[in-house]
Protein backbone atom coordinates (compact mmCIF):
# COMPACT_ATOMS: atom_id res chain seq x y z
CA UNK A 1 0.00 0.00 0.00
CA UNK A 2 1.60 3.10 -1.32
CA UNK A 3 0.73 6.65 -0.12
CA UNK A 4 -1.22 8.50 -2.95
CA UNK A 5 1.45 10.50 -4.65
CA UNK A 6 1.03 12.88 -8.21
CA UNK A 7 3.21 12.73 -10.70
CA UNK A 8 3.36 12.37 -14.46
CA UNK A 9 1.10 9.50 -14.31
CA UNK A 10 -0.44 9.14 -11.44
CA UNK A 11 -3.31 11.91 -10.42
CA UNK A 12 -5.21 12.55 -7.41
CA UNK A 13 -8.38 14.22 -6.74
CA UNK A 14 -8.99 15.78 -2.96
CA UNK A 15 -12.45 15.55 -1.78
CA UNK A 16 -11.46 17.87 1.34
CA UNK A 17 -14.16 20.30 1.22
CA UNK A 18 -17.57 20.66 2.18
CA UNK A 19 -20.44 17.63 2.47
CA UNK A 20 -23.62 16.91 2.80
CA UNK A 21 -24.36 15.77 6.67
CA UNK A 22 -26.96 14.20 8.91
CA UNK A 23 -26.96 12.17 12.06
CA UNK A 24 -29.41 8.83 11.34
CA UNK A 25 -31.33 9.63 14.77
CA UNK A 26 -33.77 6.40 14.61
CA UNK A 27 -30.61 3.98 12.86
CA UNK A 28 -32.65 3.52 10.41
CA UNK A 29 -30.42 4.74 6.71
CA UNK A 30 -29.22 1.31 6.43
CA UNK A 31 -32.44 -0.43 6.17
CA UNK A 32 -34.38 2.57 4.32
CA UNK A 33 -31.57 2.60 1.97
CA UNK A 34 -30.42 6.13 2.07
CA UNK A 35 -27.60 6.09 -0.19
CA UNK A 36 -29.97 4.94 -2.64
CA UNK A 37 -30.98 8.43 -3.23
CA UNK A 38 -29.26 12.43 -3.15
CA UNK A 39 -29.28 13.24 0.88
CA UNK A 40 -32.32 15.75 1.89
CA UNK A 41 -32.48 17.74 5.11
CA UNK A 42 -29.16 17.96 5.27
CA UNK A 43 -26.80 20.42 7.09
CA UNK A 44 -23.11 21.46 5.73
CA UNK A 45 -19.67 19.33 7.03
CA UNK A 46 -16.39 20.37 6.53
CA UNK A 47 -14.39 17.03 5.29
CA UNK A 48 -11.74 16.48 7.05
CA UNK A 49 -12.71 17.23 10.95
CA UNK A 50 -14.61 15.59 13.36
CA UNK A 51 -18.22 16.92 13.45
CA UNK A 52 -19.04 16.61 16.70
CA UNK A 53 -18.14 20.42 17.96
CA UNK A 54 -19.18 21.92 14.26
CA UNK A 55 -22.32 22.92 15.49
CA UNK A 56 -24.63 24.51 18.08
CA UNK A 57 -26.54 21.46 18.35
CA UNK A 58 -25.83 19.00 21.16
CA UNK A 59 -27.68 16.11 19.89
CA UNK A 60 -25.28 16.27 17.16
CA UNK A 61 -22.57 16.51 19.41
CA UNK A 62 -23.62 13.44 21.43
CA UNK A 63 -25.10 11.44 18.73
CA UNK A 64 -24.40 7.47 19.38
CA UNK A 65 -24.66 5.64 16.16
CA UNK A 66 -24.79 6.33 12.28
CA UNK A 67 -24.50 9.77 10.75
CA UNK A 68 -24.24 10.19 6.71
CA UNK A 69 -22.27 12.22 4.56
CA UNK A 70 -22.23 13.13 1.16
CA UNK A 71 -20.56 14.71 -1.88
CA UNK A 72 -20.96 15.05 -5.57
CA UNK A 73 -18.13 14.97 -7.79
CA UNK A 74 -16.67 14.15 -11.30
CA UNK A 75 -13.96 12.13 -12.92
CA UNK A 76 -12.16 13.37 -15.97
CA UNK A 77 -12.45 11.21 -19.11
CA UNK A 78 -8.63 11.29 -18.98
CA UNK A 79 -9.29 8.84 -16.39
CA UNK A 80 -11.07 6.04 -18.54
CA UNK A 81 -9.00 3.07 -18.64
CA UNK A 82 -6.68 3.67 -15.64
CA UNK A 83 -7.74 2.03 -12.10
CA UNK A 84 -9.65 4.42 -10.21
CA UNK A 85 -9.30 4.03 -6.59
CA UNK A 86 -10.68 5.96 -3.11
CA UNK A 87 -8.71 6.00 -0.25
CA UNK A 88 -10.40 6.75 3.16
CA UNK A 89 -7.55 8.25 5.14
CA UNK A 90 -9.55 7.85 8.35
CA UNK A 91 -13.20 7.58 9.53
CA UNK A 92 -14.10 6.98 13.04
CA UNK A 93 -14.95 4.60 13.65
CA UNK A 94 -15.92 2.02 11.21
CA UNK A 95 -17.58 3.16 8.13
CA UNK A 96 -19.56 1.79 4.84
CA UNK A 97 -19.10 3.31 1.39
CA UNK A 98 -21.55 3.52 -1.53
CA UNK A 99 -20.60 5.57 -4.87
CA UNK A 100 -23.63 6.21 -6.99
CA UNK A 101 -26.05 3.86 -4.69
CA UNK A 102 -23.95 1.28 -4.95
CA UNK A 103 -21.63 -0.24 -1.81
CA UNK A 104 -18.13 0.03 -2.58
CA UNK A 105 -17.11 -2.14 0.97
CA UNK A 106 -16.29 -0.81 4.36
CA UNK A 107 -13.63 -0.28 7.00
CA UNK A 108 -13.23 -0.99 10.18
CA UNK A 109 -11.18 1.52 12.66
CA UNK A 110 -10.44 4.73 12.72
CA UNK A 111 -7.02 5.63 12.23
CA UNK A 112 -5.71 3.38 9.32
CA UNK A 113 -6.43 4.12 5.37
CA UNK A 114 -8.17 1.84 2.92
CA UNK A 115 -8.02 1.61 -0.66
CA UNK A 116 -11.20 0.85 -2.55
CA UNK A 117 -10.95 -0.36 -6.16
CA UNK A 118 -13.73 1.83 -7.59
CA UNK A 119 -13.34 2.14 -11.21
CA UNK A 120 -16.42 0.14 -11.97
CA UNK A 121 -18.67 2.31 -9.77
CA UNK A 122 -18.35 5.80 -11.22
CA UNK A 123 -19.32 7.20 -14.77
CA UNK A 124 -17.43 9.54 -16.62
CA UNK A 125 -20.44 11.35 -18.62
CA UNK A 126 -21.99 12.56 -15.31
CA UNK A 127 -21.46 13.52 -11.41
CA UNK A 128 -21.08 11.21 -9.20
CA UNK A 129 -22.19 10.72 -5.50
CA UNK A 130 -19.98 9.53 -2.76
CA UNK A 131 -21.83 8.38 0.69
CA UNK A 132 -20.30 7.13 3.87
CA UNK A 133 -22.42 6.12 6.80
CA UNK A 134 -19.93 6.22 9.72
CA UNK A 135 -20.96 4.55 13.14
CA UNK A 136 -19.16 5.70 16.12
CA UNK A 137 -19.76 2.95 18.59
CA UNK A 138 -16.72 1.36 20.60
CA UNK A 139 -17.60 -2.26 22.11
CA UNK A 140 -15.54 -5.23 22.82
CA UNK A 141 -14.23 -5.76 19.13
CA UNK A 142 -13.03 -2.40 18.18
CA UNK A 143 -9.88 -0.69 19.11
CA UNK A 144 -9.89 1.48 21.49
CA UNK A 145 -12.92 -1.08 22.64
CA UNK A 146 -15.86 0.23 24.66
CA UNK A 147 -19.23 -0.68 25.69
CA UNK A 148 -22.57 0.80 25.37
CA UNK A 149 -24.16 0.61 28.73
CA UNK A 150 -28.25 0.74 29.35
CA UNK A 151 -30.00 1.92 32.40
CA UNK A 152 -33.46 0.30 32.98
CA UNK A 153 -33.59 1.66 36.47
CA UNK A 154 -36.26 3.51 37.63
CA UNK A 155 -34.01 7.18 37.64
CA UNK A 156 -33.08 6.64 33.67
CA UNK A 157 -35.18 6.89 31.21
CA UNK A 158 -36.06 3.22 29.21
CA UNK A 159 -34.00 4.00 26.10
CA UNK A 160 -31.28 5.61 28.12
CA UNK A 161 -27.91 4.77 26.97
CA UNK A 162 -24.18 5.76 27.20
CA UNK A 163 -21.30 4.86 25.10
CA UNK A 164 -18.86 3.62 27.41
CA UNK A 165 -15.25 3.54 27.10
CA UNK A 166 -11.64 3.33 29.38
CA UNK A 167 -9.55 5.91 27.94
CA UNK A 168 -8.60 9.30 28.30
CA UNK A 169 -9.52 11.44 25.05
CA UNK A 170 -12.81 12.37 23.61
CA UNK A 171 -14.67 9.46 21.14
CA UNK A 172 -14.61 12.04 18.22
CA UNK A 173 -16.26 11.07 15.18
CA UNK A 174 -16.27 12.12 11.18
CA UNK A 175 -14.46 12.01 8.34
CA UNK A 176 -11.20 12.81 10.05
CA UNK A 177 -8.56 13.16 7.30
CA UNK A 178 -8.41 12.92 3.99
CA UNK A 179 -10.34 11.48 1.21
CA UNK A 180 -9.01 10.75 -2.02
CA UNK A 181 -9.69 9.68 -5.43
CA UNK A 182 -6.53 8.69 -7.31
CA UNK A 183 -5.91 7.34 -10.87
CA UNK A 184 -3.11 4.57 -11.42
CA UNK A 185 -2.38 2.71 -14.54
CA UNK A 186 -3.64 -1.21 -14.73
CA UNK A 187 -0.34 -2.25 -14.44
CA UNK A 188 1.64 -0.34 -11.35
CA UNK A 189 3.65 -0.26 -8.62
CA UNK A 190 1.55 -1.83 -5.62
CA UNK A 191 4.33 -1.70 -2.82
CA UNK A 192 7.72 -1.26 -1.98
CA UNK A 193 9.67 -2.63 0.89
CA UNK A 194 12.99 -0.40 1.77
CA UNK A 195 15.43 -2.26 4.75
CA UNK A 196 18.92 -0.14 5.41
CA UNK A 197 21.89 -0.90 6.85
CA UNK A 198 25.24 0.42 7.35
CA UNK A 199 29.06 -0.84 7.13
CA UNK A 200 31.49 1.52 8.25
CA UNK A 201 30.92 5.09 6.10
CA UNK A 202 28.67 3.23 3.34
CA UNK A 203 24.92 3.03 3.52
CA UNK A 204 23.35 -0.25 2.21
CA UNK A 205 19.52 -0.22 0.52
CA UNK A 206 17.54 -3.37 0.03
CA UNK A 207 14.57 -3.07 -1.40
CA UNK A 208 11.77 -5.36 -2.49
CA UNK A 209 9.22 -4.05 -5.28
CA UNK A 210 5.55 -5.24 -6.00
CA UNK A 211 4.04 -4.76 -8.99
CA UNK A 212 0.68 -5.57 -9.88
CA UNK A 213 -0.25 -6.67 -13.59
CA UNK A 214 2.50 -7.65 -16.20
CA UNK A 215 2.16 -5.18 -18.64
CA UNK A 216 5.74 -4.04 -18.10
CA UNK A 217 8.61 -5.66 -19.45
CA UNK A 218 11.51 -3.20 -18.00
CA UNK A 219 11.88 -1.65 -14.47
CA UNK A 220 14.52 0.94 -13.42
CA UNK A 221 15.11 1.76 -9.86
CA UNK A 222 17.45 4.97 -9.04
CA UNK A 223 18.85 6.19 -6.12
CA UNK A 224 19.07 9.93 -6.51
CA UNK A 225 20.57 12.26 -4.00
CA UNK A 226 19.28 15.82 -4.53
CA UNK A 227 19.13 15.59 -8.35
CA UNK A 228 21.77 13.71 -8.93
CA UNK A 229 21.63 10.13 -9.85
CA UNK A 230 24.28 7.86 -7.67
CA UNK A 231 22.85 3.90 -8.87
CA UNK A 232 20.59 2.33 -11.05
CA UNK A 233 19.40 -1.29 -10.84
CA UNK A 234 17.24 -3.11 -12.83
CA UNK A 235 15.59 -5.83 -10.63
CA UNK A 236 12.90 -5.48 -8.30
CA UNK A 237 14.58 -6.79 -5.41
CA UNK A 238 18.01 -5.65 -5.24
CA UNK A 239 20.90 -4.53 -2.40
CA UNK A 240 22.22 -1.10 -3.35
CA UNK A 241 25.57 0.33 -1.77
CA UNK A 242 26.18 3.59 -1.36
CA UNK A 243 29.16 4.59 -0.88
CA UNK A 244 30.30 7.39 1.52
CA UNK A 245 26.55 8.12 2.52
CA UNK A 246 25.01 10.41 4.53
CA UNK A 247 22.72 8.87 7.31
CA UNK A 248 19.42 9.76 8.17
CA UNK A 249 20.00 11.19 11.94
CA UNK A 250 17.52 13.08 14.56
CA UNK A 251 18.11 16.42 13.96
CA UNK A 252 19.84 15.70 10.96
CA UNK A 253 17.93 14.04 8.56
CA UNK A 254 19.43 12.79 5.18
CA UNK A 255 17.08 11.45 2.80
CA UNK A 256 17.80 10.05 -0.72
CA UNK A 257 15.36 9.16 -3.22
CA UNK A 258 14.16 6.07 -4.81
CA UNK A 259 12.47 6.45 -7.70
CA UNK A 260 10.68 3.51 -9.51
CA UNK A 261 9.90 3.75 -13.18
CA UNK A 262 8.29 0.89 -15.19
CA UNK A 263 8.24 0.63 -18.77
CA UNK A 264 6.50 -1.15 -21.70
CA UNK A 265 8.73 -0.76 -24.62
CA UNK A 266 10.26 2.11 -23.42
CA UNK A 267 7.06 3.71 -22.85
CA UNK A 268 6.73 4.95 -19.09
CA UNK A 269 3.91 2.66 -17.86
CA UNK A 270 3.84 4.20 -13.93
CA UNK A 271 6.46 6.03 -11.57
CA UNK A 272 6.74 6.68 -8.01
CA UNK A 273 9.49 7.57 -5.56
CA UNK A 274 9.92 7.48 -2.23
CA UNK A 275 11.84 9.43 0.20
CA UNK A 276 14.62 7.23 2.40
CA UNK A 277 16.45 7.50 5.06
CA UNK A 278 19.77 4.85 5.83
CA UNK A 279 19.54 4.47 9.41
CA UNK A 280 20.02 1.45 11.79
CA UNK A 281 18.60 0.46 15.08
CA UNK A 282 19.02 -1.22 17.98
CA UNK A 283 18.52 -2.29 21.40
CA UNK A 284 21.44 -3.61 24.18
CA UNK A 285 20.47 -4.27 27.55
CA UNK A 286 20.93 0.21 28.49
CA UNK A 287 20.50 1.43 25.24
CA UNK A 288 18.93 2.60 22.25
CA UNK A 289 21.21 3.09 19.21
CA UNK A 290 20.61 4.97 16.50
CA UNK A 291 23.22 4.21 13.92
CA UNK A 292 25.24 2.81 16.69
CA UNK A 293 25.25 6.33 18.59
CA UNK A 294 23.45 6.27 22.47
CA UNK A 295 20.11 7.86 21.41
CA UNK A 296 17.89 9.78 24.49
CA UNK A 297 14.58 10.34 23.43
CA UNK A 298 13.08 14.13 24.84
CA UNK A 299 9.58 14.94 23.94
CA UNK A 300 5.79 14.08 24.59
CA UNK A 301 3.04 11.64 24.58
CA UNK A 302 0.74 13.95 21.95
CA UNK A 303 -2.47 13.28 20.51
CA UNK A 304 -4.21 14.43 17.36
CA UNK A 305 -6.86 16.88 18.86
CA UNK A 306 -7.77 20.89 18.67
CA UNK A 307 -10.66 23.23 18.74
CA UNK A 308 -13.76 23.03 16.43
CA UNK A 309 -11.62 20.31 14.51
CA UNK A 310 -11.49 17.41 16.77
CA UNK A 311 -9.58 14.82 15.65
CA UNK A 312 -9.50 16.28 12.41
CA UNK A 313 -6.03 16.96 10.07
CA UNK A 314 -5.63 20.12 9.98
CA UNK A 315 -2.05 21.21 8.49
CA UNK A 316 -1.94 24.25 10.47
CA UNK A 317 -2.05 22.59 13.73
CA UNK A 318 0.60 19.90 12.42
CA UNK A 319 3.07 22.18 10.92
CA UNK A 320 2.85 24.68 14.29
CA UNK A 321 2.88 20.84 16.37
CA UNK A 322 6.53 20.58 14.74
CA UNK A 323 7.70 24.12 15.28
CA UNK A 324 6.93 23.89 18.87
CA UNK A 325 9.00 20.60 19.24
CA UNK A 326 11.46 22.19 17.58
CA UNK A 327 11.14 25.43 19.55
CA UNK A 328 11.29 23.55 23.01
CA UNK A 329 14.13 21.10 21.89
CA UNK A 330 12.26 17.90 21.86
CA UNK A 331 13.59 15.09 19.14
CA UNK A 332 10.85 12.88 19.66
CA UNK A 333 6.94 11.96 20.28
CA UNK A 334 5.13 8.93 20.56
CA UNK A 335 1.72 8.54 18.45
CA UNK A 336 0.14 8.33 21.68
CA UNK A 337 -2.61 6.56 21.60
CA UNK A 338 -3.18 5.35 17.97
CA UNK A 339 -1.30 5.66 14.32
CA UNK A 340 -1.35 9.58 13.02
CA UNK A 341 -2.31 10.65 9.49
CA UNK A 342 0.46 9.47 7.15
CA UNK A 343 1.51 13.14 6.51
CA UNK A 344 2.82 14.00 9.98
CA UNK A 345 5.24 11.13 9.19
CA UNK A 346 6.38 12.31 5.93
CA UNK A 347 6.94 15.45 7.92
CA UNK A 348 9.09 13.84 10.92
CA UNK A 349 11.37 11.77 8.28
CA UNK A 350 12.11 15.78 7.29
CA UNK A 351 12.50 17.18 10.29
CA UNK A 352 14.69 14.42 11.90
CA UNK A 353 12.07 14.03 14.47
CA UNK A 354 11.70 10.42 16.65
CA UNK A 355 8.79 8.70 15.86
CA UNK A 356 7.14 5.73 18.73
CA UNK A 357 4.44 4.26 16.34
CA UNK A 358 1.26 3.00 18.45
CA UNK A 359 -1.38 1.12 17.79
CA UNK A 360 -5.06 1.89 19.23
CA UNK A 361 -4.83 -0.76 21.98
CA UNK A 362 -5.34 1.76 24.38
CA UNK A 363 -8.58 1.28 27.46
CA UNK A 364 -7.43 -2.46 27.92
CA UNK A 365 -7.51 -2.07 31.62
CA UNK A 366 -10.63 -1.84 34.01
CA UNK A 367 -8.38 -0.70 36.86
CA UNK A 368 -10.67 -2.70 39.70
CA UNK A 369 -8.54 -5.83 39.33
CA UNK A 370 -11.00 -7.87 40.61
CA UNK A 371 -12.40 -7.03 36.80
CA UNK A 372 -10.24 -9.11 34.50
CA UNK A 373 -9.74 -7.66 31.17
CA UNK A 374 -8.47 -10.20 29.34
CA UNK A 375 -11.09 -12.86 29.16
CA UNK A 376 -13.10 -14.16 26.23
CA UNK A 377 -15.99 -11.84 26.72
CA UNK A 378 -13.32 -8.75 27.09
CA UNK A 379 -10.07 -8.90 25.55
CA UNK A 380 -11.15 -12.30 23.99
CA UNK A 381 -10.51 -14.07 20.30
CA UNK A 382 -12.00 -11.55 18.46
CA UNK A 383 -10.55 -8.46 20.09
CA UNK A 384 -6.83 -9.80 19.65
CA UNK A 385 -8.17 -10.50 15.86
CA UNK A 386 -8.63 -7.08 15.50
CA UNK A 387 -5.20 -5.93 17.12
CA UNK A 388 -3.36 -8.51 14.81
CA UNK A 389 -4.98 -6.85 11.68
CA UNK A 390 -4.52 -3.08 12.78
CA UNK A 391 -1.05 -4.14 13.67
CA UNK A 392 -0.45 -5.57 10.02
CA UNK A 393 -2.08 -2.07 8.66
CA UNK A 394 0.44 -0.13 10.76
CA UNK A 395 2.90 -1.91 9.42
CA UNK A 396 1.96 -2.01 6.01
CA UNK A 397 1.76 1.83 5.95
CA UNK A 398 5.09 3.16 7.94
CA UNK A 399 7.24 0.19 7.37
CA UNK A 400 9.35 2.57 5.26
CA UNK A 401 9.64 5.60 7.44
CA UNK A 402 13.22 6.12 9.00
CA UNK A 403 11.45 8.60 11.73
CA UNK A 404 9.50 5.42 12.82
CA UNK A 405 12.24 3.42 15.39
CA UNK A 406 9.77 1.73 17.50
CA UNK A 407 6.27 -0.03 17.63
CA UNK A 408 4.23 0.26 20.52
CA UNK A 409 1.82 -2.27 20.39
CA UNK A 410 -0.49 -1.17 23.52
CA UNK A 411 -1.14 1.79 26.08
CA UNK A 412 -1.75 0.77 30.11
CA UNK A 413 -3.55 -2.38 29.50
CA UNK A 414 -3.60 -4.63 32.06
CA UNK A 415 0.05 -6.83 32.09
CA UNK A 416 -0.98 -8.14 35.64
CA UNK A 417 -3.64 -10.34 34.31
CA UNK A 418 -2.53 -13.84 33.68
CA UNK A 419 -4.80 -13.94 30.31
CA UNK A 420 -2.93 -10.87 29.30
CA UNK A 421 0.65 -13.39 29.05
CA UNK A 422 -0.74 -15.48 26.06
CA UNK A 423 -2.57 -12.61 24.02
CA UNK A 424 0.85 -10.48 24.40
CA UNK A 425 2.90 -13.19 23.46
CA UNK A 426 1.16 -13.83 20.45
CA UNK A 427 1.17 -10.02 19.57
CA UNK A 428 4.79 -9.68 19.59
CA UNK A 429 5.57 -12.92 17.97
CA UNK A 430 3.40 -11.33 15.01
CA UNK A 431 4.99 -8.22 15.38
CA UNK A 432 8.65 -9.17 14.99
CA UNK A 433 7.62 -11.69 11.80
CA UNK A 434 5.87 -8.20 10.16
CA UNK A 435 9.17 -6.56 11.27
CA UNK A 436 12.40 -8.13 12.49
CA UNK A 437 14.17 -4.53 12.08
CA UNK A 438 12.45 -2.70 14.35
CA UNK A 439 12.46 -3.31 18.29
CA UNK A 440 8.77 -3.46 20.21
CA UNK A 441 6.99 -2.13 23.50
CA UNK A 442 3.81 -1.94 25.56
CA UNK A 443 3.24 0.95 27.62
CA UNK A 444 2.63 0.11 30.92
CA UNK A 445 1.17 1.32 34.27
CA UNK A 446 1.54 -2.16 36.37
CA UNK A 447 4.32 -2.24 38.96
CA UNK A 448 7.33 -4.16 37.92
CA UNK A 449 6.56 -6.90 40.63
CA UNK A 450 3.43 -7.03 38.64
CA UNK A 451 3.87 -7.13 35.05
CA UNK A 452 3.53 -10.73 33.42
CA UNK A 453 4.54 -9.67 29.87
CA UNK A 454 7.38 -7.11 29.59
CA UNK A 455 9.60 -9.95 28.57
CA UNK A 456 8.39 -10.14 24.95
CA UNK A 457 9.16 -6.43 24.27
CA UNK A 458 12.29 -5.00 23.62
CA UNK A 459 12.31 -1.88 26.09
CA UNK A 460 10.59 -1.32 28.95
CA UNK A 461 8.10 2.00 28.62
CA UNK A 462 5.84 2.86 31.39
CA UNK A 463 3.54 5.73 32.98
CA UNK A 464 3.81 7.24 36.33
CA UNK A 465 1.91 9.63 38.25
CA UNK A 466 3.27 10.12 41.43
CA UNK A 467 2.17 13.29 43.42
CA UNK A 468 -0.59 13.53 41.24
CA UNK A 469 -2.93 10.44 40.86
CA UNK A 470 -0.86 8.92 43.63
CA UNK A 471 -0.16 10.69 46.85
CA UNK A 472 -1.24 14.16 45.11
CA UNK A 473 0.74 17.64 46.37
CA UNK A 474 3.19 15.43 47.99
CA UNK A 475 5.92 16.66 45.21
CA UNK A 476 8.36 15.17 47.88
CA UNK A 477 7.81 11.36 47.37
CA UNK A 478 8.64 11.72 43.99
CA UNK A 479 12.43 11.06 44.13
CA UNK A 480 12.13 7.99 46.58
CA UNK A 481 9.09 6.45 44.75
CA UNK A 482 10.48 6.64 41.26
CA UNK A 483 14.08 5.47 42.03
CA UNK A 484 12.57 2.59 43.14
CA UNK A 485 10.58 1.92 39.96
CA UNK A 486 13.19 2.36 37.36
CA UNK A 487 15.53 0.27 39.92
CA UNK A 488 13.12 -2.83 40.10
CA UNK A 489 12.12 -2.67 36.16
CA UNK A 490 15.61 -2.77 35.12
CA UNK A 491 16.80 -4.74 37.72
CA UNK A 492 13.76 -7.50 37.12
CA UNK A 493 14.09 -7.43 32.93
CA UNK A 494 17.51 -5.84 32.23
CA UNK A 495 16.65 -3.85 29.39
CA UNK A 496 16.50 -0.13 28.49
CA UNK A 497 14.14 1.89 30.52
CA UNK A 498 11.92 4.67 29.30
CA UNK A 499 9.25 6.85 31.21
CA UNK A 500 6.84 7.36 28.81
CA UNK A 501 4.31 9.69 30.66
CA UNK A 502 4.58 11.54 33.54
CA UNK A 503 2.74 15.19 34.71
CA UNK A 504 0.43 17.29 36.05
CA UNK A 505 -2.77 19.16 34.85
CA UNK A 506 -2.37 22.56 34.69
CA UNK A 507 -4.84 25.66 34.23
CA UNK A 508 -2.55 28.31 32.35
CA UNK A 509 -2.88 31.47 33.99
CA UNK A 510 -3.15 29.63 37.66
CA UNK A 511 -0.86 31.15 39.50
CA UNK A 512 0.11 29.79 43.67
CA UNK A 513 3.42 29.73 45.09
CA UNK A 514 4.19 27.86 47.53
CA UNK A 515 2.86 25.67 44.91
CA UNK A 516 -0.49 23.98 44.77
CA UNK A 517 -1.96 21.11 41.97
CA UNK A 518 -3.05 22.52 38.96
CA UNK A 519 -1.23 25.91 39.49
CA UNK A 520 1.80 26.94 36.86
CA UNK A 521 4.09 26.53 39.41
CA UNK A 522 2.79 23.01 40.45
CA UNK A 523 3.62 22.13 37.00
CA UNK A 524 7.28 22.89 37.22
CA UNK A 525 8.11 21.65 40.61
CA UNK A 526 7.00 18.55 39.56
CA UNK A 527 8.86 18.16 36.11
CA UNK A 528 12.05 19.25 38.46
CA UNK A 529 11.48 16.26 40.87
CA UNK A 530 11.29 13.68 37.78
CA UNK A 531 13.99 14.68 36.19
CA UNK A 532 16.18 14.69 38.97
CA UNK A 533 15.88 11.19 39.11
CA UNK A 534 15.86 10.35 35.26
CA UNK A 535 19.37 12.05 35.04
CA UNK A 536 20.63 9.46 37.55
CA UNK A 537 20.35 6.41 36.01
CA UNK A 538 22.33 5.20 32.94
CA UNK A 539 19.69 2.39 32.18
CA UNK A 540 17.35 5.31 31.24
CA UNK A 541 16.50 6.37 27.53
CA UNK A 542 14.26 8.73 27.28
CA UNK A 543 11.91 11.19 29.17
CA UNK A 544 8.21 12.05 27.46
CA UNK A 545 6.00 14.22 29.10
CA UNK A 546 2.44 13.59 29.03
CA UNK A 547 1.26 16.20 27.23
CA UNK A 548 2.22 18.28 24.29
CA UNK A 549 -0.85 20.29 24.36
CA UNK A 550 -4.19 20.38 26.51
CA UNK A 551 -6.82 17.63 24.85
CA UNK A 552 -10.44 16.65 24.92
CA UNK A 553 -11.63 14.20 27.19
CA UNK A 554 -15.08 12.84 27.61
CA UNK A 555 -17.02 14.66 30.69
CA UNK A 556 -16.03 13.58 34.56
CA UNK A 557 -14.95 14.58 37.74
CA UNK A 558 -11.42 15.20 37.23
CA UNK A 559 -11.43 16.83 33.92
CA UNK A 560 -12.54 20.63 33.68
CA UNK A 561 -12.66 20.99 29.61
CA UNK A 562 -10.57 17.95 29.01
CA UNK A 563 -6.83 16.71 30.18
CA UNK A 564 -4.95 19.79 31.07
CA UNK A 565 -1.53 18.60 31.55
CA UNK A 566 0.01 19.77 28.46
CA UNK A 567 2.79 22.00 28.87
CA UNK A 568 1.17 24.02 25.93
CA UNK A 569 -2.64 24.86 25.86
CA UNK A 570 -5.12 23.21 23.16
CA UNK A 571 -4.25 26.29 21.50
CA UNK A 572 -0.55 26.10 21.15
CA UNK A 573 0.11 28.70 23.39
CA UNK A 574 3.49 27.56 26.28
CA UNK A 575 2.02 27.69 29.71
CA UNK A 576 5.25 28.57 31.93
CA UNK A 577 6.74 25.11 32.02
CA UNK A 578 7.40 25.20 28.57
CA UNK A 579 10.18 27.36 28.85
CA UNK A 580 11.55 25.58 31.64
CA UNK A 581 11.64 21.92 29.72
CA UNK A 582 12.96 24.10 26.78
CA UNK A 583 15.74 25.39 28.58
CA UNK A 584 16.82 21.76 30.00
CA UNK A 585 16.29 20.52 26.76
CA UNK A 586 18.41 22.52 24.52
CA UNK A 587 21.27 22.31 27.52
CA UNK A 588 20.75 18.23 28.28
CA UNK A 589 23.57 16.73 26.72
CA UNK A 590 22.63 12.51 27.48
CA UNK A 591 23.99 11.01 24.81
CA UNK A 592 22.61 13.16 21.91
C1 LIG B 1 -2.50 7.73 31.43
C2 LIG B 1 -2.98 7.47 30.02
C3 LIG B 1 -3.33 8.76 29.26
C4 LIG B 1 -4.08 9.70 30.15
C5 LIG B 1 -3.22 10.05 31.36
C6 LIG B 1 -3.90 11.04 32.30
O1 LIG B 1 -2.04 6.73 29.29
O2 LIG B 1 -4.04 8.44 28.10
O3 LIG B 1 -4.52 10.85 29.49
O4 LIG B 1 -2.97 8.87 32.06
O5 LIG B 1 -4.67 10.60 33.12
O6 LIG B 1 -2.99 6.76 32.27
O7 LIG B 1 -3.68 12.23 32.16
Amino acid sequence: MLFPQENIIREIKDLSGIWKFKIDKKNEGLKMKWFKKPMEDFIFMPVPASYNEITQDIEIRDHIGNVWYEKEFFIPNSWKNSNIILRIDGAANNSIIFINGRKVGEHKGAFLPKDFEISDFVNFENSNRITICINNILDWTTLPPGEIKKYNDDGHPKDFIIQEYYHDFYNYSGIHRKVLIYKIPKTYIEDVLVRTDIKGRNGIISYNITVNGNEFNKVEVKIIDKDRVLKISNKLNDKIIIKDANFWFPGKPYLYDLSIELFMDKKLIDCYKLPIGIRTIKVTDKQFLINGKPFYFKGFGKHEDSEIRGKGYDEVIVIKDFNLLKWIGANSFRTSHYPYAEEILYLADREGIVIIDEVPAVGLNMWNKKEKIFTKRRAGKKLLNHHIQVINDLIKRDKNHPSVVMWSLANEAATYEKGAINYFKKIAEVTRKLDPTRPITIVNSSNPDECKVAQFFDVICFNRYYSWYSDPGHLELIEIQLSRDLLKWYKRFKKPVFLTEFGADTIAGFHYHPPVMFSEEYQIELLKEYFKVLDKFDFVIGEHIWNFADFATKQGLTRVGGNKKGIFTRNRQPKSAAFYIKERWNKLNKFC
